[in-house]
């Protein structure tokens, strides 16, 4: 036996990361950099659907998250926050053009939505969503633990799921698609279409938002990649005979969370203080939406300019606040909508506001979860009215925030939401004559009906909140491998 060299035990080991029995994977971390009045940089939550989801996830197992931290260049050290280790991953500005404005929001967000505007194909964005994935991946493999459950988040993300089996054949491996999974006929466009299918194949289980984009999903499999499918299962083309199952688990909001802080005396007040300040109108409409050509804000307005212009709706009595999100403001199509909205709100303030009374107030601004919540509270019809939408959480959050029973939701059919809350006052939106009969209905009805709605509209909400989301997703995870040496 050779001698030990004098001191052996005492080499210090490189320390390895510690792992996680659950990582997350979205496109951005759920934090945002802050500069402090003092100077100092700080990292402040992101109040979000996904961090409530997670909280309820993560607080009887620690968990990590990795994701994008926001802002280009190299990323900052991982560090723990509110219990969550946060992984940050670094994009280059190149890579925030190609991969996120570019490949992610010029290509596959128009093809996923119906291609509401045109999509661009480029291959250095395709280059740059592979390569921006394999990062992700690699991320991921570090922090999860042996036998790890990994959930990815999104279309950002749709070839993690291969990328992290090649490197950690030992997790579970799950991803959530936000928004739709368009109809074959749309997805067959995507000169990528072959290597998308196949990335998002190395999951175990894959959730949607409704039915139909988990058959569209399964349908492509079917066509464009001769996989053997059933319903809701996909086996992977690579013979090993392991299946892939796809279901909907439609997201939700915290229920309890945001209806506790409706019922705050400070948002009772602020809403009266909104209501007061718009002059006390006998009617407030509200839209509320990131500043996305998919939200159907121009159908919107364009229906509320003709009730105002044939006289049936009118300044004092009613007013429409409409609050959009700014949103992708490199993008140009989001510029183009921008300047379309705006001037749309300045024609019809001129030409139908009266004096002291705009007809439209838009405001372009975020704003925290309490003015939101007042908002809610302060409009007697919320318009949700896209033309297509994964879910829209706005809707849920209106009907959360009412536990009055007040109010109207005013829900376009092309809507995830609208599976679930079909008691609403339903819209196809492209059809504005037919738009703005819903509008006037959602005003005349009488109150006791209007209430009766609102009662189930709540309850649908209360017993499917975000956390019941979570549970059910991880549940899916869990039963869902099926590997030929372990399954049927
Ligand atoms: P989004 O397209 O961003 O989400 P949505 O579901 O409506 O759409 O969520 C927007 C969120 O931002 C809501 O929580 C809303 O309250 C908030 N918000 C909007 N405007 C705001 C403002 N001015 N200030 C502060 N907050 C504001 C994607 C998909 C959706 C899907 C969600 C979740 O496109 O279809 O419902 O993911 O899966």
């Amino acid at each position: 036996m050779e001698p030990r060299p004098p001191g052996a035990d005492s080499v210090p080991s490189i320390p390895k990361p510690k792992t996680y029995d659950l990582v997350i994977a979205a496109n951005r971390l759920p934090v945002d950099r802050v500069v402090t009045e003092s100077g100092a940089t700080e990292w402040r939550r992101s109040p979000g659907g996904l961090v409530t989801a997670m909280d309820s996830v993560m607080h009887t197992q620690p968990g990590a998250w990795v994701g994008w931290a926001g802002e280009p260049g190299s990323p900052p050290d991982r560090f723990d926050e509110d219990g969550v280790h946060l992984v940050p991953v670094g994009l280059s500005a190149e890579e925030v053009h190609r991969y996120y404005e570019g490949f992610s929001n010029g290509t596959l967000w128009p093809i996923y939505h119906d291609v509401i505007v045109a999509a661009s194909f480029h291959r250095e964005w395709w280059a740059a969503y592979q390569h921006v994935n394999q990062r992700f991946a690699a991320a991921v493999a570090e922090v999860a633990a042996p036998g790890a459950r990994v959930w990815i988040q999104d279309y950002q993300l749709q070839l993690v799921p291969a990328y992290v089996r090649t490197l950690r054949p030992d997790v579970r491996i799950g991803w959530f698609n936000h928004i739709p999974f368009p109809p074959v006929e749309l997805f067959a466009q995507l000169p990528w279409r072959g290597p998308l299918l196949e990335g998002l194949l190395g999951a175990d289980f894959l959730g949607f938002q409704r039915q139909a984009d988990a058959r569209n999903f399964v349908r492509a499999c079917r066509q464009l990649i001769h996989a053997e499918t059933r319903a809701g299962s996909v086996t992977v083309t690579d013979g090993s005979g392991r299946r892939v199952r796809a279901a909907a688990i439609p997201i939700s909001v915290d229920f309890k969370g945001l209806e506790a802080l409706a019922r705050e005396p400070s948002v009772t007040a602020r809403m009266q203080e909104i209501r007061r300040s718009l002059g006390d109108p006998k009617l407030l409409m509200l839209g509320v939406d990131r500043l996305d050509y998919t939200k159907g804000i121009r159908h919107r307005l364009k229906a509320y300019q003709e009730l105002l212009a044939e006289g049936r709706l009118g300044p004092p009595e009613v007013t429409l606040v409409q609050v959009a999100t700014p949103s992708r403001e490199r993008v140009a199509a989001y510029q183009h909508l921008r300047a379309d909205v705006e001037q749309t709100v300045g024609r019809i303030n001129g030409d139908l506001g009266v004096m002291g009374y705009p007809a439209v107030h838009y405001l372009h601004h975020s704003y925290p979860r309490e003015e939101m919540a007042a908002l809610f509270r302060a409009a007697d019809v919320m318009l949700v009215t896209p033309l297509r939408d994964g879910m829209n959480l706005v809707a849920k959050e209106y009907v959360t925030c009412r536990f009055d029973l007040g109010g109207a939701l005013v829900l376009s059919e092309f809507t995830g939401a609208w599976h679930e809350l079909h008691q609403a006052f339903s819209c196809n939106p492209h059809d504005i004559e037919g738009l703005k009969q819903t509008i006037m209905r959602a005003i005349d009805t009488p109150a006791p009906e209007k209430r009766r709605i609102m009662r189930a509209l709540r309850r649908r909400v209360a017993e499917h909140d975000v956390q019941r989301w979570a549970a059910r997703f991880l549940a899916a995870l869990d039963a869902a491998p099926d590997r030929p040496e372990h399954g049927p």
